[in-house]
């Protein structure tokens, strides 16, 4: 019996900016989805959140055979088939403590651990890079989400006190220190476990209006547009989730620039708030639940706030004075009460390890 984890993430900047070729700047969580995994007959997936196993054939399992949660474990035997590497059958039980459809990416915390599973077991030297990009071909071509990159590579790529500094377009990877400790600082997480909203093909959407835009400006991807050429777009719609996109870009390397040449983390505070008010203004992403937690963060003292993740819910991140925690995500708790609306849930990020042995 052998043991493969793999964290959640928060995204600090760079919100849909991943499927732009552009760049983000997410950190593994403590948080991670733990998979035990021995030799079987057939291969069948356990999960502790859940009632029923499920069970496939590791050499024959395609699209469309496995649905539900567990196609994030079967979607990888697929994909590490499909680059043309065996995979054995195995008895796997998913346990941990990535909360779930709270938009910390445990989806691809249970597709990276399975994936450095299968790699370890089958003798295979892939690289992390590599990894993540099977994992992500299981949740694109399999599963059928059509996301961006960002999610596996930090699960994949994480360090303890560090950001994961992606290039999409190249997948080159820079880990910039993130101190917040010595600077008396902590990143504030509240779950705003906002009711899902009917959001089905709103990802796809954004998306889609980015490269029509893209399109529009004659540039291959909008991490190649300025914010001049974004300005002349004709189209409302298009302009607003262009300039979202080139604006968070810019936004991302400047975090970068700063955490870099070691200025106190306090300074990137404005570029947080600034990237939220991109999301609800421009990019069209956030629902009451966010934008209340948002907003009551920045009056409750954080330096800066933003809804982290793919949108529509899920959860608001803020930089705070360490000692300000349980002030800032009590007074998140008090604008929820007030309003009727079910309990936030808040911890502190602590950037953690990649994908590896439990
Ligand atoms: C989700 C997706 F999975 C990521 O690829 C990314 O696009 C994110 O939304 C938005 O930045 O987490």
């Amino acid at each position: 019996m052998t043991r493969w984890a793999a964290p959640g993430r928060v995204n600090l900047i760079g919100e849909h900016t991943d499927y732009n070729d552009g760049f983000v700047l997410p950190l593994a969580l403590a948080q991670r989805t733990v998979v035990t995994v021995e030799p079987a007959e057939r291969s069948v997936v356990r999960s502790s959140r859940e009632d029923d196993p499920v069970t496939f054939a590791a050499a024959t399992v395609a699209p469309g055979d496995v649905t539900g949660w567990a196609a994030y474990v079967a979607g990888v035997f697929w994909a590490f088939r499909a680059a043309g590497h065996a995979v054995p059958d195995l008895d796997l039980h998913v346990d941990g403590d990535v909360p779930v459809g709270a938009g910390l990416s445990s989806s691809a915390s249970l597709e990276c651990a399975v994936a450095v599973a299968l790699a370890e077991l089958g003798g295979l030297d892939l690289g992390r890079t590599e990894l993540a990009r099977l994992a992500r071909r299981a949740e694109n071509e399999f599963v059928g989400a059509p996301t961006g990159g960002m999610d596996q590579m930090a699960a994949m790529h994480g360090a303890a006190g560090r950001l994961v500094f992606l290039d999409t377009r190249t997948d080159a990877v820079e880990l910039v220190p993130f101190p917040l400790a010595e600077h008396g600082l902590a990143l504030l997480v509240v779950d705003t476990r906002a009711p899902h909203q009917l959001v089905d093909g709103q990802y796809g959407q954004r998306r889609a209006d980015c490269a029509e835009a893209a399109e529009q400006l004659g540039v291959p991807a909008l991490r190649d547009a300025t914010l001049d050429a974004v300005e002349r777009l004709t189209d409302e719609r298009l302009r607003r989730r262009a300039r979202h996109v080139v604006s968070e870009d810019a936004r991302v390397l400047e975090v970068v620039d700063r955490l870099t040449a070691g200025a106190d983390p306090r300074g990137i505070g404005p570029l947080l708030s600034a990237s939220h008010a991109s999301m609800r203004d421009d990019f069209a992403i956030t629902v009451p639940h966010v934008d209340v937690a948002q907003d009551v963060m920045e009056r409750a003292g954080a330096h800066g706030a933003r809804m982290t993740g793919g949108g529509f819910g899920g959860c608001v991140i803020g930089l705070v004075e360490a000692a300000d925690v349980d002030r800032v995500s009590g007074a998140v708790a008090a604008a929820y009460a007030e309003r009727g609306w079910t309990a936030p849930v808040a911890f502190t990020a602590v950037a953690s390890g990649g994908a590896g042995p439990a």
